[in-house]
């Protein structure tokens, strides 16, 4: 999804206008939200390149307690998504979306957001790569769960179970999930939720 967000060499570093109205339309934050985060995302982070190591602090404060001790791999597993150039760092940007995706209490929303995530590369499509890439990134996430249809899922690896998925969830046989076959899975199907909610 850091294709949709990322821009190289811009750090963020003063909130102007414009960047406040960015905000708001991808986020939904208000002001005041938009402006406390920006305060404490810099205050972290002098230079407007955060390590996952400062992610991992600054996600703690929105996980609630009881997933706490599963911070590290699901500040993992968003932190690779959501650093797609792999250079280590995220912006304030893509802080935000985290942020965002962590609170949202709107299914669509929600699952519209767990789709960017999923789809690596930015380009609308979700593959069984990029699927295989998550479930690996979230394996000790889903055992740690003990939930019966997820353990089915999962049990063979990732790989079958990245097919198993798309097999699922492609309606239209392209071969690949797109953002509202990927919607209308999460609304109705308990364990994709249960798969991807963190
Ligand atoms: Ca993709
Ligand atoms: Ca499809």
């Amino acid at each position: 999804m850091g294709n949709l967000f990322r821009k190289p060499n811009v750090v963020y570093k003063t909130l102007t206008e414009e960047l406040l109205i960015h905000c708001r339309t991808i986020t939904g934050f208000s002001d005041e939200e938009i402006n406390a985060e920006h305060t404490k995302f810099f205050s972290v982070t002098n230079d407007g390149r955060l390590r996952k190591s400062q992610m991992e602090i600054l996600l703690g404060d929105y996980l609630p307690m009881t997933k706490r001790k599963n911070s590290k791999y699901l500040t993992d597993c968003v932190f690779s998504a959501i650093d797609t150039n792999n250079d280590g760092y995220i912006d304030f940007l893509e802080y935000l979306m985290s942020i965002k995706f962590f609170q949202t209490e709107s299914p669509v929303e929600k699952a519209d957001f767990v789709f960017r995530i999923i789809d690596k590369n930015g380009d609308n499509h979700v593959t069984q790569k990029e699927l295989e890439r998550i479930l690996k990134c979230l394996q000790g996430y889903h055992q740690s769960l003990a939930n019966i249809n997820i353990t089915d899922l999962i049990n063979d690896g990732p790989k079958p179970a990245a097919n198993a998925i798309v097999e699922k969830l492609d309606e239209d046989k392209s071969g690949v999930i797109n953002v509202s076959e990927f919607v209308d899975a999460w609304l109705k199907d308990e364990t994709i939720r249960a798969l991807f909610t963190f």
